[in-house]
C-alpha cells in the first residue's frame, strides 16, 4: 500500500472508473478507496500472519521480544495456521457453490425439478465417460448416476481420493501426488495425506487442526492446505464448472460487451452479481421473455437491459453472451451511474456497502440466498423449486424501479469494449480442430512459446487492473499465449485485449498462430471456479505429451488477488505442477520457514512453486525464463 495519498488517476487504469470516480468525488459518494485510506496503514501483525485469534488465551501476537503465544505456538505454526484457515475458506466458497450444482443437477436428475434442464446432453455423456458410466443408457439414467458420483465427493468416508479428482486428473500427476505422500511418510514419519478424499473433510480437517492444541507443524499444516486446495480445484470448483455446462450449456465462442457503457439510459438496467448462474441464468431469461419486455414499456423504458459484474458476469457471458458492466471494483461505481434499477446478488465478492449505497438512488439492491445477507437489502429468496416465479419477481421489483429513476443523477461512462469469449476447453480443442495436436506443435515449434493462466481478482491497494493489463501486455509479446478467469479476465476484455484486432499486439508467432484459428491471444475461460477449466486444459495436454503438468511449460498468476478463494485457487495450481506469481504480498511474512516452505521447499515436491514480485514487466520476464527451463527439458 503506497503510503502517500493517491491521486485520482493512480487508482486506475479504466477511464470509465476514473470518470465516475471523480463524480464520486464531486456528489460524496464512499467508495471502497475511500474506506482502504481510512483503513490504513494496515495493522502489521495481520499482515505479515502473526496475529492469532484462535483461543481466547490470546489474541496474540508473535513479535522478537514475544516469540511464542500462550500456548506456546511460534510464528510458523501461528502463520500457517492462518493461511490455512484463509485457504479453507477459500475452498469452501467454490465447493459449497459446486455442492448447490451438484444438489441441483440431482434433482433434475430425478424429475423432481422442471425448472432446470439437461442443456448439454454431449457434455453429460462425455463426463459419463470419464466415470465408466455406461453412455447408452437414456440421458436420465445416466445424468442420475453423475451425480451420485458426484454427490459422494461431498459424502464420502473412505480414504480413497476424490472421484472427480481420479477421473480428471493426468496419469502422472496423480502418481506424482502419491510419491510426496510416500515421500514424506518416510522422511518425517508422520502421515502426511495429499490426495483428498472428500471436500467437507478436507475443510473441516483444516478447522480441526488449527484449534487450539492440534496440529503445530508449519509443513504439517501446509500439506493439509494442498490437500484442501487440491479438493477445491479438482472437487468443487471443477464440480461447479462441468455440471453448470451440462445445466446451462458449455460455453463457445462468441462476441461480448464490457464496462459501464454497456449501461442504457433508455431501458431497465439489471445487475446480476455474485457467483451462481443457478440464478442469473433465471434471471436472464425472465428479462429476456416478451412479458417482462412488455411490461417494461409500459413504464416508459425500451426494454430490458441485463449486465453482469464478477463471476456472475463471467457465467452469463460465456454462456448467454451477456454483457459485462465491469469487474470487482466495478460494482459500487455501476450504482452511481444512477441507470441501475436493481442490483441483484447472491454470494461471495458483494461489498455489504452496496445497500447503503443503493439508498442514496432509485436502485433496489437485492439479495437472493439464505447464505448471505446484506445491510439495507431487499431480499427475495431465491428457491430452485420456484425459480422462474422468483426471477420475474426480480425482474418485475427492477421494472417498477425504472419510474423512481431520477434524470438528474444519471451519469453513464461511455466505455464499451467488445471481446471474443467463450473459450471452454471442448470449445479450444474445436477451434484446434479435434485435438491439442495443432496446440502442442506450435508449442513445440516455438511459436507460442508456452502458456501463462492469470486469475483473480481486483484489489483496491494496487492501481486497478494495472498489474493484469501490464503482465498480459508483455506475456503476449514475447508470445505466450495467455488464458484466465475471473476479474482478471474482464480487465482484459475492457482493455480490447480479448478482440480478434489484439492479435497485432502479440510476437510474431503468437500473432500466426491466432490468425490461423481466428482467436484473440488472450482467451477467457470464464468465471473462477472455472479455473478448473485450465486444471483439464493442462491435463489434457500433458496426458497428450504422456507427461506431468509441471514438465508442461505454464505458469499462473494471480496480479491483484484480495480473496481467500485465490489463496486456495493459487494453492491447488502449485500442487498440480505449475509454478504461480502472487502479488500482493500473501501474510506469511512473519515465518520465514513458511515462505521458505512455499517458495522453495514444495519445488521438490510438487514442482509448483510461489513466486511474489511487484513489478508487472520483471514478473512476465521471469515467467519467461520459467517457460524456457521448462521448454529445454522437452
Ligand atoms: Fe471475486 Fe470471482 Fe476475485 Fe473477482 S476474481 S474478486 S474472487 S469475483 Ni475470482
Ligand atoms: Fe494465543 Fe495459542 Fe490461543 Fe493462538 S491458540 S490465541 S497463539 S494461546
Amino acid at each position: 500500500m503506497p503510503k502517500e495519498k493517491r491521486e485520482l488517476k493512480d487508482l486506475s487504469i479504466d477511464p470509465a472508473v476514473l470518470d465516475i470516480l471523480s463524480l464520486a468525488k464531486q456528489k460524496n459518494y464512499e467508495t471502497v478507496w475511500d474506506r482502504l485510506e481510512r483503513q490504513s496503514p494496515h495493522c502489521k501483525f495481520g499482515s505479515s500472519g502473526l496475529c492469532c485469534r484462535n483461543c481466547v488465551m490470546g489474541p496474540c501476537r508473535i513479535t522478537e521480544k514475544t516469540p511464542k503465544g500462550v500456548c506456546g505456538a511460534d510464528a510458523a505454526t501461528i502463520v500457517a495456521r492462518n493461511l490455512i484457515r484463509a485457504l479453507a475458506a477459500g475452498a469452501a466458497a467454490h465447493s459449497d457453490h459446486g455442492r448447490a450444482v451438484a444438489v441441483l443437477f440431482n434433482e433434475v436428475a430425478q424429475g423432481k425439478n422442471k425448472d432446470y434442464q439437461i442443456a448439454d446432453e454431449a457434455k453429460l455423456k462425455s463426463i459419463a465417460e470419464k466415470f465408466h458410466i455406461h453412455t447408452s443408457q437414456d440421458i436420465t439414467s445416466i445424468a442420475k448416476e453423475v451425480a451420485r458420483v458426484a454427490l459422494e465427493d461431498f459424502g464420502k468416508q473412505d480414504e480413497k481420493a476424490l472421484n472427480f479428482l481420479e477421473a480428471y486428473a493426468p496419469q502422472k500427476r496423480k502418481e506424482t501426488w502419491q510419491k510426496v505422500e510416500e515421500a514424506l511418510f518416510s522422511q518425517t514419519g508422520k502421515k502426511m495425506g495429499i490426495l483428498p478424499r472428500n471436500i467437507d473433510r478436507e475443510i473441516t480437517e483444516c478447522m480441526h487442526r488449527t484449534h487450539m492444541g492440534v496440529d503445530n507443524q508449519a509443513l504439517s499444516l501446509l500439506v493439509q492446505g494442498v490437500r484442501t486446495a487440491l479438493a477445491d480445484g479438482w472437487g468443487g470448483s471443477l464440480i461447479a464448472t462441468e455440471l453448470q455446462d451440462v445445466l446451462f450449456g458449455t460455453p463457445d465462442k462468441k462476441v461480448i460487451k464490457a464496462n459501464l457503457g454497456v449501461l442504457k439510459e433508455d431501458q431497465v438496467n439489471i445487475i446480476v452479481h455474485g457467483h451462481e448462474p443457478i440464478l442469473s441464468e433465471q434471471v436472464v431469461a425472465a428479462a429476456m421473455s416478451p412479458e417482462m419486455q412488455e411490461k417494461a414499456k409500459e413504464v416508459g423504458a425500451q426494454g430490458i437491459n441485463v449486465a453482469g459484474i464478477c463471476c456472475t458476469a463471467n457465467e452469463v457471458l460465456m454462456r448467454l453472451g451477456v454483457p459485462v458492466a465491469g469487474n470487482m471494483i466495478h460494482q459500487e461505481l455501476a450504482i452511481m451511474t444512477g441507470v441501475v434499477e436493481a442490483m441483484v446478488v447472491d454470494v461471495q465478492c458483494i461489498f455489504p456497502s452496496l445497500g447503503p449505497l443503493a439508498k442514496c438512488f432509485h436502485t433496489k439492491f437485492i439479495s437472493t440466498s439464505d447464505r448471505a445477507a446484506f445491510p439495507e437489502a431487499v431480499h427475495i429468496q431465491f428457491d430452485e423449486h420456484h425459480a422462474r416465479e422468483v426471477a420475474q419477481k426480480i425482474v418485475e421489483t427492477a421494472i417498477e424501479a425504472f419510474k423512481e429513476r431520477d434524470p438528474q443523477k444519471v451519469h453513464i461512462p461511455q466505455e464499451v469494449e467488445e471481446a471474443v469469449v467463450g473459450f471452454s476447453v471442448e470449445e479450444i480443442i474445436k477451434i484446434l480442430g479435434g485435438s491439442p495436436k495443432p496446440l502442442v506443435d506450435a508449442i513445440l515449434a516455438g511459436k507460442i512459446k508456452g502458456v501463462v493462466g492469470i486469475v483473480g481478482c481486483n484489489n483496491p491497494k494496487i492501481k486497478h487492473d494495472a498489474f493484469h493489463i501490464s503482465l498480459t501486455k508483455e506475456l503476449i509479446k514475447k508470445d505466450i499465449l495467455v488464458i484466465g478467469t475471473g476479474c482478471w479476465a474482464i480487465a482484459a476484455a475492457k482493455a480490447g485485449f480479448m478482440k480478434l484486432d489484439a492479435q497485432a499486439l502479440a510476437g510474431e508467432g503468437l500473432k500466426e498462430v491466432c490468425k490461423a484459428l481466428d482467436i484473440p491471444p488472450v482467451l477467457h475461460m470464464g468465471s473462477c471456479v472455472d479455473c478448473s477449466r485450465m486444471l483439464v486444459l493442462a491435463a489434457a495436454l500433458a496426458d497428450y505429451l504422456k507427461v506431468d503438468i509441471s514438465d508442461l511449460p505454464l505458469v499462473g498468476s494471480a496480479p491483484e488477488w484480495t480473496t481467500e478463494k485465490a489463496v486456495s485457487i493459487g494453492t491447488y495450481f502449485v500442487a498440480s505442477g505449475v509454478p504461480v506469481h502472487l502479488w500482493p504480498m500473501p501474510p506469511i511474512g512473519g515465518s520465514e520457514e513458511v515462505v521458505g516452505i512455499l517458495t522453495e521447499g514444495v519445488k521438490d515436491l510438487l514442482g509448483g512453486y510461489f513466486f511474489i514480485e511487484e513489478d508487472p514487466v520483471k514478473t512476465a520476464s521471469r515467467m519467461e525464463r520459467i517457460i524456457m527451463e521448462k521448454r529445454k527439458a522437452f
